[in-house]
């Protein structure tokens, strides 16, 4: 049973402006449109609610032309 209130954070590089940020935001929030994404381009970090499969991030993420770098530390 997926944990709802869990937030991960991913690495995603390649992100340069607004533009950028929000077409990861929804591609994440296509694949699994309960995700909540925040994204902060200064630290190239996506925060993901919601309990979503890293493999799903992942997948949208790629899909959207930007490089996956796996959970944030
Ligand atoms: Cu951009």
């Amino acid at each position: 049973m997926p944990d709802v209130y869990k937030t991960d954070a991913y690495k995603v590089d390649g992100m340069t402006c607004g533009g950028c940020a929000r077409s990861v935001s929804n591609a994440i929030t296509k694949a699994a449109p309960d995700a909540a994404v925040t994204v902060d381009l200064a630290t190239g970090t996506v925060l993901v609610a919601g309990g979503i499969p890293a493999e799903l991030v992942r997948q949208a993420v790629e899909a959207a032309g930007f490089d996956f770098g796996g959970a944030a530390a």
